[in-house]
């Protein structure tokens, strides 16, 4: 199966604090590779091939205190 590419957009992230724990929260989902915070563009970008991570990442992340979504 082929790695597909996927970018939330992440909300409520002002600093390179948040942008870390958004990044060590998509590192701790195993499955997920690839993983890249944008701050400035409030993105966060990894690679997966299994589709159910998807909303076990926005879950994850929006958990961990920053709204995540597809849009
Ligand atoms: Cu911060």
């Amino acid at each position: 199966m082929a790695d597909q590419t996927i970018t939330l957009t992440v909300e409520n992230m002002s600093c390179g604090h948040c942008s870390g724990m958004v990044q060590k929260t998509l590192e701790a989902i195993s499955g997920l590779s690839d993983i890249s915070v944008d701050l400035g563009a409030k993105k966060a970008k990894f690679s997966t091939q299994d589709p159910g991570l998807v909303a076990q990442a926005i879950e994850a992340v929006t958990t961990a205190g920053y709204p995540a979504s597809l849009k």
